[in-house]
């Protein structure tokens, strides 16, 4: 598969529609609780996390999957589901608690999960790591030529459950493809002060595995590492770890006052977006005509604001409602 014009413009048009999401729903989410912060408030329940910066992680390697591959993410994933092409309705609905939502409401933003497209998220750190190595070993054990994509943070990259799962992946030769999205952070605590390693691709050796380093939050270089690696998984030659220097614009979570991030990295980060960059590129690249970006901007616009529609205007579970077990 080459990386052709309309996977480009597919690939900006979910990274634009998540970060149109994410700023509405920080909307959403913030209101009730200004002009003093607090999070008991408003009716966006707990913590929010933004991935706004981390789109390309998502873009780049979605293109590769098939529905009944499994893919999973952590607690930063709204990019990753929509590149995955979940439910926007349901997702949101979770997001407020609805009865609509992927999850009956019950599981909240960090907990989105979609039978049909394979996808789960997960609030503990690397959690989903150990899914994904269940996911792969049971493709390799059916004969199945599918694939186990698993998206973690580079503070994630030092939890037992990392470690553990490349170890019997890379033994077993599974079909997993691990993408580190590395911004840096782990909350307050930078890389430096956490990682033993300048980069977490050295550490795929020790796991008898590919260790690709896909610089500058290029979404076609992640593309690229990512054909690569689910081919190589498909025919049966093992898993691959990716890390992909990324960027997180925002805070840590909506309402952190970033204290600890230097005053000098929060200024140059509007530099550093993805979003206007790729836009540029389509242009230079004469691909697309501003015009033609703008009305599908607008399209995507729309869509989004119908899924809060939905969401806000759907019912909260009764009581009765967490009786239900079936999963339709
Ligand atoms: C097992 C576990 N430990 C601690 C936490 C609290 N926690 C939530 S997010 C986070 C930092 C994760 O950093 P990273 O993996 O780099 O992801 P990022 O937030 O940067 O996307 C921590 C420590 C948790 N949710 N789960």
């Amino acid at each position: 598969m080459t990386l052709n014009a309309d996977t480009k413009i597919r690939m900006y048009e979910q990274m634009f529609r998540n970060r149109y999401f994410e700023a509405s729903m920080t909307e959403v989410y913030m209101e009730g609780k200004r002009p003093k912060f607090d999070l008991a408030k408003g009716i966006f329940p707990g913590e929010y996390h933004v991935s706004a910066g981390q789109e390309p992680c998502a873009v780049g390697v979605m293109p590769h999957l098939r529905d009944d591959d499994w893919c999973g993410t952590g607690h930063r994933s709204h990019h990753v589901a929509i590149a995955r092409g979940i439910s926007g309705k349901g997702m949101t609905a979770e997001m407020l608690g609805k009865i609509t939502g992927l999850c009956r409401g019950y599981g909240g933003h960090m907990h989105l999960f979609d039978k049909s497209k394979n996808f789960s998220t997960t609030g503990i750190v690397a959690e989903g790591m150990p899914m994904a190595l269940g996911a792969a070993l049971s493709y390799k054990m059916r004969g199945r030529d599918n694939v186990a994509a698993v998206f973690v943070g580079e503070g994630a990259a030092n939890q037992g459950a990392f470690h553990e799962t490349l170890n019997m992946a890379g033994l077993w030769r599974l079909p997993l493809i691990t993408i580190i999205e590395d911004n840096s952070w782990g909350v307050s605590v930078s890389k430096k002060e956490s990682t033993a390693v300048a980069s977490n691709v050295t550490r795929a050796a020790g796991y008898n595995m590919p260790g690709v380093l896909v610089e500058n939050n290029d979404p076609y270089l992640v593309y690229e590492a990512a054909q690569e690696a689910v081919d190589r998984a498909r025919e049966g030659d093992g898993p691959t770890l990716i890390e992909v220097q990324t960027v997180r614009l925002e805070g840590h979570f909506t309402g952190d006052v970033e204290q600890y991030r230097p005053e000098e990295e929060k200024r140059g980060l509007p530099e550093n977006d993805p979003i206007p960059r790729l836009r540029a590129r389509l242009l230079d690249e004469n691909i697309t005509t501003g015009e033609k970006l703008t009305a599908l901007e607008d399209e995507v616009k729309k869509e989004v604001d119908s899924w809060i529609v939905f969401a806000r205007e759907s019912e909260y579970p009764r009581p009765e409602d967490a009786l239900i077990t079936s999963y339709e």
